[in-house]
């Protein structure tokens, strides 16, 4: 573990759901889960690729189930998110992922919301909240859930793009980012995760995003470093998340000090830390171990987040 102080940009809430968590709501609300016991939930911890873990997350989401449940989990990610240093959150819920199973947009927003609204008072983080549309459901869908969610003045300050990657390119939600860049809304996609620098390159060019998560893929394609470096795009990298995950083979051979070393605005994130085996203060610590990253260069990293937040001057200067 170390702690820097930081704001953590890519932060899935439902990531954040501990089996602890997953026994104790499924108990609160009467549900049966599929699994024998805890032991037998963590058993199912290890993933070959994006979609192996996609299908654990939407299932263990089925224990959400109330505003009170959505509070929940966002308070117990804020107060361990504190504890690992992080000063600002960046927050992305998955609407859909509720909707799909007759769980309310209102339920679900104002939940995670309730617990955002008290947590610079009560942890001393900053947040902010980010509506993610599935990219493996229809764009149309998508469109009409940030309908539902500026008709109702959900308290987000952007939009983003998560789920399954590879065959579903940005390309295909211009739409809704044009909606979005209309309501002031701040844009970003993941993108180069397991798809191809092409994605990342559309993100960019299509759907106007001011920063990319993951984008990893990038190093493949010369042209689209030299850009990214040159706009300093913020790239939201989640270390633990790409070795588990299996986009590297370990944290040796993860892509992170020659991103840093192109000049890329890249900085360090927990993306589902209950999942992927730790908080953003595990993240930096192992990076430490592994690549001895000085003082400075963890610095860098702290002070790149801060910079690539969405926050008003005065809050990014007292987080620098
Ligand atoms: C996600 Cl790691 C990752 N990638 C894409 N979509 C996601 N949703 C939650 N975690
Ligand atoms: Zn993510």
């Amino acid at each position: 573990m170390l702690q820097l102080p930081s704001a953590e940009l890519h932060l899935h809430i439902e990531g954040t759901l501990e089996p602890e968590l997953i026994f104790e709501l499924a108990e609160r609300n009467g549900i049966a889960l599929p699994y024998a016991d805890l032991a037998d939930l963590r058993d199912r911890y290890e993933f070959t690729d994006l979609q192996s873990f996609l299908d654990l997350y939407y299932s263990n989401m089925d224990v959400l189930r109330t505003e009170a449940d959505f509070a929940d989990i966002t308070r117990a990610y804020l107060r361990r998110a504190a504890a690992a240093g992080v000063r600002h959150a960046e927050i992305m819920m998955d609407p859909q992922a509720h909707l799909v199973r007759g769980v309310a947009l209102e339920t679900c927003v104002n939940g995670v919301a309730s617990a955002l609204a008290g947590s610079e008072a009560e942890f001393g983080v900053s947040t902010g909240l980010i509506a993610a549309f599935l990219r493996d459901r229809p764009a149309g869908e998508a469109l009409q859930v940030l309908e539902e969610l500026l008709a109702m003045d959900a308290p987000i300050i952007g939009i983003g793009l998560d789920s399954a990657e590879v065959g579903h390119p940005p390309s295909g939600f211009v739409a809704v980012y044009e909606r979005a860049r209309a309501a002031g809304l701040r844009r970003i996609a993941h993108a180069g995760e397991e798809g191809p620098p092409e994605y990342v390159w559309e993100a960019l060019d299509l759907l106007g995003v001011e920063r990319i998560d993951h984008g990893i893929r990038c190093l493949e394609d010369d042209a689209l470093v030299e850009r990214l470096a040159a706009e300093q795009v913020p790239l939201t990298v989640c270390p633990l998340s790409n070795v588990r995950l299996r986009a590297v083979d370990t944290l040796k051979d993860h892509p992170l000090p020659a991103m840093l070393a192109r000049g890329l605005n890249v900085c360090v994130n927990s993306d589902d830390p209950a999942y992927f085996g730790g908080y953003v203060d595990d993240n930096f610590g192992q990076l430490r171990e592994t690549f001895g990253l000085s003082a400075d260069e963890l610095a860098t990293l702290a002070a790149n987040s801060v910079r690539s937040a969405f926050v008003a001057q005065q809050r990014r200067e007292a987080l620098l």
